[in-house]
This record gives structure tokens, sequence and C-alpha cells, in this order.
């Protein structure tokens, strides 16, 4: 297709390392067979995996104190897709959109769809927007949304929300988002119980909502916008209300929404077992809610996250089908390498998931051999799987190297001429 990155530049560019990796690849699938592994396995696994691409993420994000935009970013949500496009062109396990209302709400539904599936892309997940006020929008969330006390602003949130649904339903998404920033910054602001009473109220209607096979993900946040209290604040009382609601709501894990050094994956696990994990918004986190790129702070983090899921996957887990998504702020970088990279670290930790030796694991726990059990994590995670996902990019028809097909590309210098540089819309990441 003419307006992406060539198919000719990507063979030419393949072509030049393409006798490297493979003598690569045959290293490692020698080494791998010692071990009883078979490579052509983990590489059909990995050009299986998939994560979903947010469509505000393609924009550079920004803090509460500024926001740069880079050249040539895209304008509105078609431009988004063609960035979009070029992601997954390069990558090949990106072609799920999480679509962002109203940042990106489609005019023409039908005709988004279509310019989405020409280009390979298709929406998986829809993400309403209460956390914030639309110019043409008639009551405010300063004091919170689907939990404010008074009933028009909660009718007001669940009919945004409902309206995501509907668009969704004509995009052929399948699941719906719902991050809310209700909270209160002082104490005694907020009447704890009676504002999860309220929400769980409004989120009954959105459920009741939901169209058949869809599924609702409820995403929690330990603080900011509010900073005392936070509604839903950790995946405790997430839970509790995707229990209240239903089989089809589940409790979604952003990387980012946790203190530092909790042990997310242990919470990863816990939700697998009351089989309520919706799935993940994938980051990377040193302080806050830094929405750094996944894979960039904590990459053992990640691995053991994988590790869990990919146990959950081989012991077929009763109702474990969870939806991955990115959720970042690309506030120094070019979105796209940050997306791609960002990929490519996910198929990395999923991949070495893969290898660890299960059968020594199980039996070290049992022994409580603790050295033993870390050692064979450790072996899994310091495996250097770079030439498997290479070459699960290369069968796929994408980019040896993505970051480097990309530049020699030069895309964005020339949506730099053909994108005049403007606002921008959708700097906010949730
Ligand atoms: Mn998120």
């Amino acid at each position: 297709m003419g307006f992406t990155v060539s198919d000719e530049l990507v063979a030419e560019q393949n072509g030049a390392g393409l006798a490297a990796l493979e003598e690569d690849y045959a290293h490692l699938g020698r080494q791998l067979g010692r071990r009883g592994i078979d490579i052509e396995r983990l590489t059909e696994r990995a050009m299986a995996f998939r994560v979903s691409v947010p469509s505000w993420g393609v924009g550079t994000g920004g803090t509460r104190f500024a926001r740069f935009p880079g050249p040539g970013e895209p304008r509105n949500i078609f431009e988004k897709l063609d960035d979009c496009h070029v992601i997954n062109r390069l990558v090949r396990v990106t072609p799920g959109i999480s679509l962002h209302i109203p940042w990106d709400k489609p005019e023409k539904g039908d005709e988004l769809k279509g310019y989405a599936s020409e280009r390979g892309l298709f929406f998986d997940s829809m993400n309403s927007n209460t956390f914030q006020d639309q110019p043409d929008q008639e009551l405010s969330y300063k004091f919170g949304s689907l939990s404010h006390t008074d009933p028009p602003v909660r009718k007001q949130a669940i009919e945004h929300n409902l309206e995501c649904i509907e668009i969704g339903k004509a995009l052929g998404a399948r699941s719906h988002t719902v991050w809310v920033g209700d909270g209160g910054n002082f104490p005694g602001q907020v009447h704890f119980r009676r504002a999860v009473d309220r929400y769980l109220e409004s989120l009954r209607e959105i459920y009741a909502a939901l169209p058949d096979g869809w599924r609702v993900f409820i995403e929690h946040k330990l603080y900011e916008p509010a900073f005392y209290s936070t509604l839903l604040n950790d995946w405790g009382i997430s839970y509790y209300c995707a229990r209240e609601l239903g089989p089809k709501a589940l409790s979604l894990v952003d990387l980012g929404h946790h203190a530092p050094n909790v042990n997310i994956e242990m919470i990863v696990a816990r939700l697998i077992q009351m089989e309520k994990l919706a799935g993940f918004h994938f980051n990377d986190s040193k302080y806050g809610d830094d929405d750094l790129d996944a894979g960039s702070i904590k990459p053992f983090q990640l691995f053991l996250v994988f590790n869990e899921l990919v146990e959950a996957e081989i012991e077929e887990v009763p109702g474990f089908d969870p939806a991955y998504m990115l959720d970042q702020s690309h506030n120094v970088t070019d979105p796209i390498e940050s997306l791609m990279t960002s990929a490519v670290e996910l198929v990395r930790a999923y991949v070495q998931a893969h290898l660890v030796d299960r059968v020594t694991l199980h039996e070290s726990q049992e022994a409580n051999d603790a050295v033993m059990a870390l050692q064979t994590l450790k072996q899994a995670f310091t495996a250097d799987v770079a030439p498997i996902l290479a070459m699960a990019r290369h069968r796929a028809g994408g980019a040896l190297d993505p970051v480097g097909v990309y530049r020699a590309s030069g895309y964005r210098k020339r949506k730099a001429e053909e994108r005049p540089a403007q606002g921008g819309s959708g700097s906010g990441i949730v």
C-alpha cells in the first residue's frame, strides 16, 4: 500500500540481515534443543502473540506541566490509524486498536471500520472518558462521574458509556474499558462506602447494555487525579465490583497504576485464580504512574507477570482469556518507535516465559528449594530470544529491525510535511 512503509524497503532491509539471523537462529535452536525445547514452536507462539495499540498512544503525550508535540503528529483518527498501520506493518503483532471516546470519536463509524480493515486493523476495545469535561458537556465531572453525589451527573456519565458501546458495536469492538478519576483530595470529602454503592449502581446500567459476547473491563488506579482517596484504588475493590456486576465484568491491570514495589505478578495470579482477569494496560513506571515504555524500567517484573500468564495458558485455567493492550504516554520519543519497541518487549517476555522449565520450578516449589526455583526462572529470563522474535517478524512479513526500517523509510519526515503542526487531541493517558 502506498500510504505506508513500502514492501520493497522492508524486503531490502531484511535481506541485508537475513543470513546472520538464520545463523543465530540455528545456533539458538541447537542450544534450546539440548534442553528439549523446540524453537519452531516458540517461533509459532511469538507469531500468534497479539497486543492492541491505543488510538491515543500515537500522539505525543504530556504531563500536567507541558506537552511538547513532535513533527508530523496525527491530527485525527484516520491519521492515527495510518500510524498504527506502520507499527503493525513492521512488528506484525498489533492489528487491534483500542479506541478512545471522545478523543477519537468517529463521525461515520462505517467509514472508519473500512479504513481500518483496509490497513489490516480492527477495533477491539472501547474506552470511555468521564475524567474531563468536554466543550459541549452540560454537567461537570469536577467532583466525580459514575459515583457523583448528584444523580443527573451520574446519568450523563452512564449515557456517555452507553454511547461508547453503541459506537463500538458499529466498529466491531468486543469490550468496553471504564476508568474513572472519581475520588477526593481531602479527608472527609467523600463517603467511601456510599461512593462505591453509587458507582456500582451506575455500572449496572452499563453492564445491562453490553451486547452479546461483550465484556466490560474495570480499571483501577492508586491515585491521581485525586490525591487523597480514589474510588477504585486497587485490585481488591476492582475485584469486588467485577464480582458484584456479574460474569461479563472483569478487572483490568494497568502496570503503572500501583504503588512502587507492589507485587503485581501476584495480583495477576490472584485475578487469574478468581477468574476475573480482564487483561492489561502495559507500560512501565519508576515512581508513580509514569506511563513509560513497557519493559524499559523493570523487565524482570514484566517477565514475572508473563510467567503467571503463560502458566495459566499452559494449564488452561477456566475463563482465562486476557486482552493485552499498551497504554503509555510518549512524551520525549516518536510514539511509533516507542509502541513498536514496547510490543517487541512484550513478545520477548512472553517467549521467555515459555522457556521456564515448569517441571523443575514446580518440584523446587514443592521441595521449598528457593534457590533452584529462582534459578529456574532466571535461566529463562536471561536467555537471549532476539533471534526468535526477529524470525517470527520475518516469517509474518514484518521487519527484522522495526526501528531501523522505520527510520530508513523517512515516514515521519514525510508526515511532518503532510501534517502541519497543530495542538493535537487526546494527549491524556488513562
Ligand atoms: Mn490504563
